[in-house]
This record gives C-alpha cells, structure tokens and sequence, in this order.
C-alpha cells in the first residue's frame, strides 16, 4: 500500500517528509511520524485549550470513573455521565461553548485524512485525551457520530503508548500496535466502526510525563 504522504498543504518542507504508512486494516492507516514536525505548536495549543475548559474524568453509563482526563474544543465535544455517551455544544461543567479549535488542529486532521484518501475532510469536534501511566482505555467502538461515512484521525504526543487494533466485533482478536509522538493514525470506510483501544502507557525517566492524544471526527 502506497499513500502519498506530501498532499498535504504545508509550506515547511520539512513537514512529514520522513512519514511512511502501516495499513492496519481496509481504509485504516498508521501515518508514522506524520505530525512530528507540528508537536510543539500542538502541545501549546493543547495547553490553551485546556486553560479554558479543563480535562475532567468522565463517568460511564454505568457509574466508573474514566482513569483518562478528556476534554473537547470544535463545534461540539464528546461527553460521558449516568445518561450515556453524546455529543454536545457545552461544556457542562462550565456551561459555555467549547473553545474553537485551533488552525494548527483543523489544517493537520484535514491534511492527514487527504493523505489516507479520504477528501475534504472537516472536523466539527475534536476529544483531548489525557493518558496518565495508569491510564486505559478499554476496547470499544466510535459510534456517536451521526456521519459515520466521514473517517476519524487521531494524533498522538507525549509518552508512548500501546494501541489495540481488533476487527468489527468485539470477540475479533487484536493486535497490538505501539504508537509514537507524532504518529497519525487515520480510519474510516470498511473500518470506521473497528474495535480499538488502549492497551497501556509507556512510562520514561520523566516520572510526570503524559500521553495525549486528538481525535477529531465529523460528530454531526
Ligand atoms: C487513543 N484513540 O489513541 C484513543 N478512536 O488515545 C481512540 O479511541 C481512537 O485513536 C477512534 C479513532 C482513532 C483513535
Ligand atoms: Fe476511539
């Protein structure tokens, strides 16, 4: 599978030059190192997001506390309590929109997503996930979205971290797939409902150090 990694429309040729693709499945792809040019400018607007609306353990459905700290910024965030999982345009606990998302955000989801084939993509909400050492999360599937024909990208920073790779049902066995800063990982089409999780977090000599990851999709 060959993907041409330089569609995108950054005017810094050192962009993503070193990038290469795993596929992880039909319409599924690892984009290696796509981001590691923009992690700087990502993590400080990371940081200016969370300054207005902070990361927060979500409850599930059922009661649990989530062990990641999310948050959201774009049109509408992803939020969990005792009613269920949605999406909406406030943020409950401050009860204001969620802060804009950034054009560092906007440009690097659209470009990685034209890098997998997958045109014109435009995320209208963006899930700010915070992974702490202990932190897991648990083999599930992306399915609150109302336009599941629109693929989901997620970028990853900081620690290292194991991601589990399964099928369409939740018995299908997975495979582990160890992911970077940096690394892009863009799915959709025959994939866009995969069970996926993850696994752990790799710690360092940094006992404070984090994973954070962005997923942006097309929520509604
Ligand atoms: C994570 N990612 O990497 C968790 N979901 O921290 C996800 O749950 C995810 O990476 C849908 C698509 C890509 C993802
Ligand atoms: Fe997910």
């Amino acid at each position: 599978m060959t993907l041409d990694l330089f569609a995108h429309h950054s005017q810094d040729p050192r962009d993503k030059r070193d990038a290469t693709a795993d596929e992880l499945g039909p319409g599924a792809f690892v984009l290696r190192g796509y981001a590691s040019a923009n992690l700087a400018e990502l993590q400080s607007d990371i940081d200016a997001v969370i300054a207005q609306a902070p990361l927060r353990h979500w409850l599930t459905p059922g009661g649990k506390r989530m062990s990641v700290a999310m948050t959201n910024c774009g049109e509408v965030g992803w939020i969990s309590d005792r009613m269920g999982y949605r999406y909406g345009t406030h943020d409950p606990l401050l009860r204001r929109e969620w802060p804009a998302m950034p054009k560092s955000f906007v440009t690097l989801a659209h470009d990685a997503a034209q890098s997998a084939g997958y045109d014109n993509f435009e995320p209208d909400a963006c899930l700010i996930n915070r992974y702490s050492l202990d932190a897991r999360l648990t083999l599930h599937q992306d399915r609150d979205e109302r336009e599941l024909g629109a693929p989901i990208v997620s970028v990853s920073l900081g620690l290292p971290a194991v991601f589990l790779w399964g099928g369409l049902q939740r018995s299908d066995r997975t495979r582990k797939v160890r992911l970077e800063p940096g690394d892009v990982v863009v799915w959709g089409g025959p994939s866009r409902l995969a069970y996926h999780g993850i696994a752990s977090v790799e710690g360092s000599f940094d006992a404070d150090a984090v994973r954070f990851n962005l997923t942006f999709r097309q929520a509604r």
